[in-house]
């Protein structure tokens, strides 16, 4: 059943009756480590036990920051009286303090794989967030990156980076699918998947999965607001 999206609370809006016991993800739609969060909370099947809230960071209210996240970011998760943050750390809590399938394979190289890969995430995201606001025309860096992920989805069986979906694959595909292809294509000329076929099934299998699509965006709307905000033309 496709969920209902509540309303965004802007400047204007009343808090959530705060620490009332219901478990709360903040989120913004629009923000690719909210997402993050997102996707492991739909992929575990909590839609009625993690309420979403979403804010409206353009507008948002002044008792986001005063009364529940102090960092004043998404996403931040308010469960048993306390308020996290921190995507990569919030998708590990709710996986290990939730029900619902596991986003982290029991196997131990598995886990140590997956670490690398959340530590890499980082590093990816800054090398093409870096090349596609610049104006010099050497993609080597962001090839490298592409020429990685390729390796590390061939490391396993299966066509997501851990064999089976997971935790990683919530990690880069907001960014990789949905922001950095996309706006390569657009801007730079460049195919990310290009001569690399396990990132090409990667998001095709991606995109069959329901707890990602459901938290995609208007992509014209979304690569618009990320050209204004990062200057790209
Ligand atoms: N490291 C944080 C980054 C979160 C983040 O930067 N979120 C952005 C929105 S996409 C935000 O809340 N920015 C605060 C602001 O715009 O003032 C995480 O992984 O959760």
């Amino acid at each position: 059943m496709v969920e209902q999206l509540p309303s965004i609370l802007d400047a204007s809006a009343d808090p959530p009756t705060l620490f009332d016991g219901t478990t709360r993800l903040y989120v913004t739609y629009t923000c690719p480590y909210a997402q993050r969060t997102w996707i492991a909370r739909n992929f575990k099947g909590l839609q009625e036990k993690i309420k979403l809230v979403p804010i409206d960071l353009q507008n948002r209210p002044t008792w986001y920051q005063e009364k529940v996240y102090h960092e004043n970011k998404v996403p931040a998760l308010e469960h048993n009286n306390e308020v996290r943050g921190e995507s990569l750390d919030l998708i590990q809590y709710i996986d290990e303090n939730f029900e619902g399938p596991k986003l982290l394979p029991e196997d131990p190289i598995k886990q140590e794989f997956a670490t690398e890969l959340l530590i890499y995430s980082d590093t990816l995201n800054k090398v093409n967030l870096s090349k596609i606001t610049s104006k010099g025309d050497t993609l080597d860096e962001v090839d490298a990156a592409y020429d990685k992920l390729e390796e590390a989805l061939a490391k396993f069986d299966g066509p997501f980076f851990l064999g089976e979906f997971s935790l990683v694959d919530i990690v880069y595909a907001p960014f990789v699918v949905e922001r950095f292809k996309p706006l390569f294509a657009e801007v730079k000329n460049y195919d990310v998947t290009k001569g690399r076929p396990k990132l090409t099934k990667w998001i095709e299998e991606l995109n069959k999965i329901d707890a990602y699509t459901a938290t995609k965006c208007d992509p014209i709307e979304l690569l618009g607001g990320i050209k204004k905000r990062f200057g790209i033309d």
